[in-house]
């Protein structure tokens, strides 16, 4: 009788403490992956993992020390770990930070990225390797709808960083015959969003305000459009690019752009109140150059890995709402 041995496969993450971080691990846990991320050192660990905490896999994930702009670190973990697949979701993400730190965000986001890249190529050429390639790449639009071929504009650092990843991606797959997938994802948020994002933002204010524990809500460019699709969702996408024989591009999103404004209607309805109320504009919210209106087009997504989004704006943004109640009550409480 032959014996069957199951090895489980390995999955390194970057940026695991971060919104995509968390809900990946809990997708690759539950596939039977051993999860591997890198945590940067900081001297608020105790905060670092409340994410993987909030979905009750903390104690399920391995955590490595180290840091995108170290090298040395990445060759070391990826000596130690040797990862079948490679997920590089570490970045300065916050588009609006990035022109306040324009040489850090290039540092992390875009060589970050080649740092990661070059330490594959040393170390472990045959693992997958999946890149965080963004829609802000797109910026000021070339095309209404983006797809794949739409060319880009970047319209801050962040978005110059990425795109430098991005190419750096599509380089050293084509240069050494890496793995090598980005994934071009359109925004997606959750109850795990960071809090200085719009719809987090938003929900966390309707929150408050419901609870008695603000009066106003005070936001930027409201008539900018977004295509927001649920985390949960988009990280389906990032695991299926890595299943494939051959390594591609693909774009990510719902097909259904909303506006700012439109997105405080559905958050405030959703607990019986006026947006209109309670919204304030403030100029300090403004952005130097903005990304006025994104719309992608995810049809090779669905061709080629079969994925689609699942969740409608108003079911994210309801859950979102209802999570922020519950965090603000059990701190009333
Ligand atoms: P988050 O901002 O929630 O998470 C970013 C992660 O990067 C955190 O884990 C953070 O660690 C880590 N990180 C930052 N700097 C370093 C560093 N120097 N070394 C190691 N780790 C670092 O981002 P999201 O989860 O929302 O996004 C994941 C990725 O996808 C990012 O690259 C983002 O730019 C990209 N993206 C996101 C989209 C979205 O709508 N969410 C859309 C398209 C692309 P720490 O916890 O210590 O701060
Ligand atoms: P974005 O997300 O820049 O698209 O980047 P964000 O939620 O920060 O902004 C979306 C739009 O909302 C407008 N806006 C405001 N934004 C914030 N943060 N705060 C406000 O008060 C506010 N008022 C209006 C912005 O001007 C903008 O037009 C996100 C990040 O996750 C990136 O890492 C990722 O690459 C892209 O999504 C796709």
């Amino acid at each position: 009788m032959e014996l069957e041995i199951n090895v489980k496969p390995t999955a390194f993450i970057t940026g695991i403490t971060g919104q995509d971080g968390a809900y990946l691990s809990q997708l690759l846990l539950q596939k039977g992956y051993r999860v591997v991320g890198l945590l940067r050192r900081s001297a608020s660990a105790d905060v670092i993992g409340a994410r993987l905490r909030w979905l009750g896999i903390a104690d399920d994930v391995e955590m490595v020390d180290g840091n995108l702009t170290d090298l040395s670190s990445l060759i070391r973990i990826l000596e130690t770990v040797s990862p079948d697949e490679i997920y590089n979701l570490a970045a300065q993400s916050f588009v609006a930070a990035s022109w306040q730190q324009p040489l850090l965000t290039g540092n992390v986001t875009g060589m970050g990225a080649a740092n990661l890249l070059e330490a594959v190529r040393i170390v472990c050429p045959s693992s997958k390797y999946y890149q965080a390639s963004s829609s802000e790449m797109f910026g000021l639009i070339q095309e209404p709808v983006q797809s794949e071929k739409t060319p880009f504009y970047p319209r801050s650092p962040y978005a110059v960083a990425k795109l430098y990843a991005h190419w750096m991606t599509t380089n050293y797959r084509e240069s050494f015959g890496l793995h090598a997938s980005s994934g071009i994802l359109f925004n997606h948020e959750s109850p795990l969003r960071g809090i200085e994002f719009v719809t987090r933002k938003v929900t966390d204010g309707v929150a408050k305000i419901k609870l008695g524990l603000a009066k106003n809500l005070s936001l930027g460019n409201l008539n900018a459009t977004r295509d927001w699709g649920h985390a949960r969702d988009y990280v389906k996408a990032m695991w299926l690019m890595l299943q494939q024989e051959t390594p591609d591009d693909y774009v990510i999103a719902t097909g259904r752009t909303t506006s700012i404004r439109d997105l405080c209607n559905i958050a405030f309805s959703h607990v019986g109140l006026n947006y209109q109320d309670f919204v304030m504009t403030s100029q300090d919210f403004f952005r130097p150059a903005e990304v006025d209106v994104l719309l992608g087009d995810a049809s090779k997504a669905k061709q080629k890995l079969g994925w689609e989004a699942t969740t409608s704006l108003e079911d994210m943004i309801s859950e979102m709402v209802e999570a922020d109640i519950s965090r603000h009550k059990s701190k009333i409480s």
